[in-house]
This record gives C-alpha cells, sequence and structure tokens, in this order.
C-alpha cells in the first residue's frame, strides 16, 4: 500500500517537474500592444519612443506544469509565411515573458529574416502563436484598430483566460473599456495590487 502512494506521488512529481513537449494550449498569446504612443521597451536602451520598437506581445503559461518553448515563433498577418521572432527556453507554469519590437529586429538580423521588427498593424492585425513545428498554432488572436491605438493594449482577463479585453488606462475609450493599464511582464488583473508602503503596514499595529 506505502510503495504504491510512493510510486504515484513520484509520477505526480515527474508529471509536473518536467517540460512538457506538448502544449495542449496551455501557452497561449496574453497581451498585446500594436500601437505604442511611449517608450515601452526596458531592453532597446534608446529611452526613445519607436513605433515599431516599443510594440510588445506578451505569453503566459496558463497551465499547470513547464513547457518547452524552443523553436517557438511568432508571425503577424495570417497569410504572412515570414516570422517575427523565435523563443529560446522553458517557460514555467503561471509566467509571462514579453516580447518587445527591438527583440523582434535582432533576432531577425541574426537569423537572415527579413527586418520588420514584430510588424503588428495599428489598423488590425492577426496573431499567431506557432508551436516548433512551424505549423501547430498555438494560439491566435485578431485585433481591430480601434482595440490597439496609441497605448491601449488587448489583453486577456485574467491572464490565460478565454476573455480578451482592451486595456485603456492610457487611453480610454468613450465610456471606458476597463480603464486598466497594460501590463507588459506582469499579470493581467481586474484591479492593480495598491503598492504595499511602511506607513500602511504601521497603521495595523497602532
Ligand atoms: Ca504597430
Ligand atoms: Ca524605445
Ligand atoms: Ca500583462
Amino acid at each position: 500500500m506505502m510503495i504504491r502512494f510512493i510510486l504515484i506521488v513520484v509520477l505526480a512529481v515527474a508529471v509536473l517537474s518536467f517540460p512538457s513537449s506538448r502544449s495542449c494550449a496551455q501557452v497561449v498569446l496574453n497581451e498585446i500592444m500594436a500601437d505604442p504612443a511611449r517608450d515601452w521597451s526596458p531592453t532597446d536602451g534608446n529611452n526613445e519612443y519607436h513605433s515599431m520598437q516599443d510594440e510588445w506581445v506578451e505569453i503566459v503559461n496558463a497551465g499547470l506544469s513547464p513547457v518547452d518553448i524552443t523553436g517557438w515563433r511568432l508571425r503577424d498577418a495570417v497569410s504572412d509565411s515570414s516570422w517575427r521572432y523565435e523563443f529560446a527556453g522553458v517557460i514555467q507554469p503561471g509566467h509571462l515573458l514579453v516580447v518587445y519590437g527591438n527583440e523582434s529586429y535582432d533576432w531577425e538580423d541574426q537569423s537572415g529574416h527579413p527586418r520588420q521588427g514584430l510588424s503588428l498593424n495599428n489598423s488590425g492585425d492577426t496573431v499567431t502563436l506557432v508551436e516548433g513545428d512551424l505549423s501547430t498554432v498555438a494560439d491566435q488572436v485578431i485585433y481591430s484598430s480601434a482595440e490597439v491605438l496609441d497605448d491601449r493594449s488587448y489583453g486577456r482577463l485574467p491572464d490565460g483566460g478565454p476573455d480578451w479585453v482592451v486595456y485603456d488606462h492610457l487611453n480610454p475609450l468613450d465610456p471606458p473599456a476597463t480603464d486598466l493599464p497594460p501590463t507588459p511582464g506582469a499579470p493581467n488583473v481586474a484591479s492593480p495590487v495598491e503598492p504595499v508602503n511602511w506607513s500602511s503596514i504601521k497603521a495595523l499595529f497602532r
């Protein structure tokens, strides 16, 4: 009895610990900034706004096990067979990854692909996440111009969930869609957590 229990525990740990070669749709597109109006990228090193370098795409592992996404790629319009970025490494459960436009340029330069950045059209586009076999579509989302205009991001709420919303705090729709801010590299949440400060902690003990 005890041996069977130990075997089950060992098996469960093994399943949860090793990167899955199959996605089971657990790694998905999570948030997109197609029409940036400010310096979003912390990796372009220019402290300047650039309409292409400051675009970004966020993905999330919404599953319960790590996934090796080495060789997974991004592309924009469906009919376009040219690639914009290739991932490498393992993404842990619950973790987010962001690709900025300048990182896309870097990958295109290094891999000999046409230099187009992420190439997310402001007038609407389709973003596709493709697995390493370059044919299995892990996820795909279509957005319209109004959903991304000038610093609006389009993303799932919550992370990995079925619903897509407009994060329009920086450029509100009329009426506002969510009044939530875009969150590259941070969770998509309904109400941003209030930053904890020292005086609020001290107030608890008064
Ligand atoms: Ca764009
Ligand atoms: Ca920039
Ligand atoms: Ca986010």
